[in-house]
């Protein structure tokens, strides 16, 4: 893969790939943060107006902290340096704008035999590439995460100061937030991340899947479903710009699959491809007729698959700033239907946090986590950890607390 920065998006991901044997595997083109927007529900003024695009206003290159070693980050590190230009087009740098590092990550698979207690455990190594954004009050951590069995990782680490507002004496928060210290109101809000990930599953034109689980609908007592226990996945391709609108569903823990149509898994029999899901898939609590709607559109879907354009890269707009919202993803998506069936796709995945604060959140908010994962779905042949071998305390340096002994992952 590579690894770069702009002030815009702040870290972008290109070209990741897999090698497997001496088989190069093309796997995504670009991952990067395309908006982010915190719609607070104050509906009084001034806060009606109070929606932050942390992207297209702040820029997370822009607002990108300079790491420190053994502070922000802990173990073997690597950084990356970032340069800009400011508002005069001079060159100005951010040291340590970038992390990599390699962590261990619990353990990636084990197995006791249980008539023997025989054991096997390997760890998990992961791969970290990761940076830090203060937009004014808040302070995101941002992570992707690669793993030894294919899995993908955005995850973000919300961390700061509440945006907070002063109440009279005799005021009340009325339902619309809480109050964290006398007289200090923290409002209800959202923060949304709206991904814009470029997949070339084995190749440049991909299609997307949803998948629902649903029970049976024999009935129970019936041939087909005696005791009624029966449940299927059930699988839609979605073919073009109207149905690749799509919400979220808890109801049947609905995720989706960019596959490449034209390969198929040798034992599934499905198309090789990648699954997407995420458990914070927050819907906008705000109207969808309201002002943060009509600029923040893209909000009102999880995912939205496109056909892909080089000049659609930014959901809110390419000039965010007081912009009214007429060139978003939602009303380029709109303005005509166009097949997104094995074709060279753009898909848009937007996870987020409902945050109602706490009293715990104040002065300082210990950090809340949210994000998605995208993991190999008969991709591979099997597992493709497999060439790992067993941990050891060689490797870990674990010691017994109590005592000077070495260990193994191998019992006996
Ligand atoms: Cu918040």
């Amino acid at each position: 893969m590579h690894i770069s920065m702009n002030h815009r998006e702040g870290i972008i991901i290109r070209n990741v790939s897999y090698q497997e044997g001496d088989e190069i595997r093309l796997l995504f083109y670009r991952i990067a943060i395309s908006e982010m927007v915190v719609p607070y529900a104050d509906p009084f003024s001034p806060y009606n107006r109070k929606q932050a695009f942390d992207v297209g206003e702040y820029g997370f290159g822009r607002c990108a902290n300079n790491l420190i070693l053994g502070c922000d980050c802990v173990g073997s590190i690597y950084y990356f340096d970032a340069d800009f230009n400011d508002h005069e087009g001079k060159v100005y740098r951010i040291d340590n704008a970038i992390c990599l590092h390699e962590e261990d990550y619990g353990i990636l698979m084990k197995h006791t035999d249980y008539r023997n207690n025989l054991s096997y455990s390997v760890r998990s190594r992961r791969l970290v590439t990761s940076q830090i954004v203060t937009a004014a009050n808040y302070d995101y951590r941002v992570y992707y995460y690669f793993y030894q069995d294919g899995t993908f990782e955005y995850k973000i680490k919300a961390t700061g100061i509440l945006s907070t507002s002063v109440l009279t004496e005799d005021e009340t928060p009325g339902g619309l937030g809480i109050m964290v210290a006398p007289q200090v109101n923290s409002q209800y809000h959202q923060h949304f991340f709206t991904k814009r990930i470029d997949p070339m599953i084995d190749g440049l034109n991909n299609s997307v899947r949803q998948v629902d689980v649903r029970y049976l609908d024999f009935p129970t007592g019936s041939i087909k479903n005696m005791n009624g226990n029966g449940f299927t996945a059930e699988h839609t391709t979605l073919k073009d710009t109207l149905q690749g609108q799509t919400n979220s569903n808890y109801d049947t823990s609905r995720f989706w699959k960019i596959v490449n149509q034209e390969k198929f898994h040798p034992y599934s029999q499905v198309p090789v491809g990648w699954k997407i899901s995420s458990s914070h898939l927050a819907p906008l609590y705000a109207k969808h007729n309201s002002l943060v709607a009509e600029r923040a559109g893209f909000l009102k879907k999880t995912l939205w698959v496109t056909p892909y354009d080089e000049n659609q890269i930014f959901a809110g707009g390419d000039y965010c700033n007081q912009f009214s919202g007429k060139e978003t993803l939602e009303v380029w998506t709109n303005s005509k239907v166009q097949d997104i069936e094995q074709k060279d796709i753009v898909v848009w995945y937007t996870f987020g946090i409902t945050h109602l604060p706490r009293a715990e959140d104040f002065p300082i908010m210990p950090v809340e986590y949210c994000g998605f994962t995208m993991k190999p779905c008969s991709f591979f042949l099997r597992n493709p950890a497999l060439d790992i071998g067993p941990t050891n305390t060689s490797i870990n340096q674990s010691v017994f607390a109590n005592a000077e002994k070495n260990g193994t992952c191998r019992s006996k």
